[in-house]
């Protein structure tokens, strides 16, 4: 599918709700012409997002509660690129699972303009990459790619070089996601970084992580090597108020995975999911009631330190967008599991 407004702009009302997108191939390398643009067969496995290069135009859809599953694209399941313009696309509800790629399950190319979507409630599980960035490939090479990413699951997505779950790149751009209340499990990468890489070499990239859980991502396969979770290159992740498995002084060892003076960080902790060994549950969705990777009731350690919330429903943590009362929590619930 490809959403390719000639010159005029979209906003969120434009939805795709629904949807199942399942065994989508872009793999090719022929180079199409639409409406004076260039349309790559190597790009978004099952939707493209395409830019016309008129100054200024915005291309933002919604996509939400969607099934992404067995997709592959060189550049993405999902492409967006907005040359001259912008697109902050909403993805939401949305599941990714085993999904195939060389840079990422989506890949946001900023390229000449800005593509920031707001990437909301999603998981992502199983994805590969076979270079870097298994779940989100964030470009900002020539322009900006800087996603809002909340109150996602990343679990057991693998790269087989960089990122096991999200690679930043600001090189001769910017690039700086914000990333908040996710959950990063057993993501891998066969060299560094199983949980997420930034690269801010000649540009611009300081990622944001705030109130989020990392646990058993591996780097070659080991979980308790200072680059299992993160490499920074001239990149500078803030990364607060979160839980790390290993010990404070393996973070701040070289500036390859400081977390840059993040504060409220707790260290060498498990975080106590429900059922690890099911991250999705007995019904095997995700983001439904029974998940293994909601937070059990004996992880109040942190989450009192937070000030911050076991669902009661869902099980994930929550921090109280709405007030320090449960029924803030149970509205953002609302949001995302309809619970
Ligand atoms: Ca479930
Ligand atoms: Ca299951």
């Amino acid at each position: 599918m490809i959403i390719a407004p000639n010159g005029s702009d979209i906003g969120p009302n434009f939805k795709l709700d629904g949807l199942t997108f399942k065994n989508g191939n872009a793999d090719g390398s022929t180079k199409y012409t639409y409406e004076n643009r260039d349309v790559y067969q190597s790009e978004g496995g099952s939707i493209v997002i395409l830019g016309s290069g008129k100054s200024g135009q915005e291309i933002s859809p919604t996509i939400t509660n969607c099934h992404f599953e067995g997709n592959y694209g060189d550049y993405g399941s999902i492409y967006i690129r907005v040359p001259n313009g912008k697109s902050f696309a909403t993805i939401s509800h949305c599941t990714f699972k085993n999904n195939h790629s060389i840079y990422g399950a989506i890949f946001n190319d900023g390229q000449a303009g800005e593509v920031s979507p707001n990437i909301v409630n999603c998981a992502f599980d199983g994805n590969t990459s076979a270079t870097s960035g298994a779940a989100i490939y964030n470009y900002g090479y020539g322009g900006k790619c800087s996603p809002t990413i909340t109150s996602c699951v990343f679990n057991s997505n693998s790269a087989s070089s960089m990122g096991g779950a999200i690679y930043n790149t600001g090189y001769g751009g910017t690039s700086n996601p914000v990333i908040t209340n996710a959950t990063f499990h057993a993501n891998a990468a066969g060299s560094h970084a199983g949980a997420m890489y930034s690269f801010g070499n000649s540009g611009t990239c300081k990622p944001e992580v705030t109130n989020s859980i990392f646990y058993k991502n591996t780097k070659g396969g080991d979980d308790d090597h200072k680059f299992s979770e993160f490499y920074n290159y001239a990149a500078y992740p803030y990364i607060k108020n979160s839980s790390m498995q290993r010990a404070s002084s393996t973070y701040t060892a070289s500036t390859f995975n400081s977390l840059n003076s993040g504060t409220n960080n707790i260290f060498q902790t498990n975080p106590n999911f429900e059922a690890i060994a099911d991250g999705n549950g007995a019904d095997d969705v995700w983001r439904t009631g029974d998940d293994g990777l909601r937070l059990s009731s004996s992880s109040t350690r942190f989450i009192k330190r937070w000030n911050q919330y076991r669902c009661p429903n869902c099980g994930y943590l929550r921090k109280s967008a709405y007030g320090n009362n449960r029924h803030g929590c149970l509205r953002v619930c609302q949001l995302w599991l309809k619970c």
